[in-house]
């Protein structure tokens, strides 16, 4: 079945490690809707690709605030 994927670019507090990074990494991989995702420790961000009717970007900064980082859609 064909689903739509729309990309969300999140900000993400808090990370100050690699540890902190596999979190955020973990809670992306078990929101639902979401596809596949890159986290930047750097850039306090993540891009996320996700399926469209599936989730929105405010659920995904939802899951990744719930795991600890202070989170919000951009
Ligand atoms: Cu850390």
């Amino acid at each position: 079945m064909f689903e739509k994927k729309l990309t969300a670019k999140i900000k993400v507090e808090g990370m100050h490690c690699n540890h902190c990074k596999a979190k955020v990494e973990a809670a992306l991989k078990a929101a639902k809707g979401v596809k596949r995702f890159t986290v930047s420790l750097e850039a306090a961000s993540a891009e996320v690709v996700y399926a469209e009717g599936k989730t929105t970007p405010d659920e995904i900064a939802a899951a990744v605030t719930a795991a600890g980082f202070s989170s919000a859609a951009e």
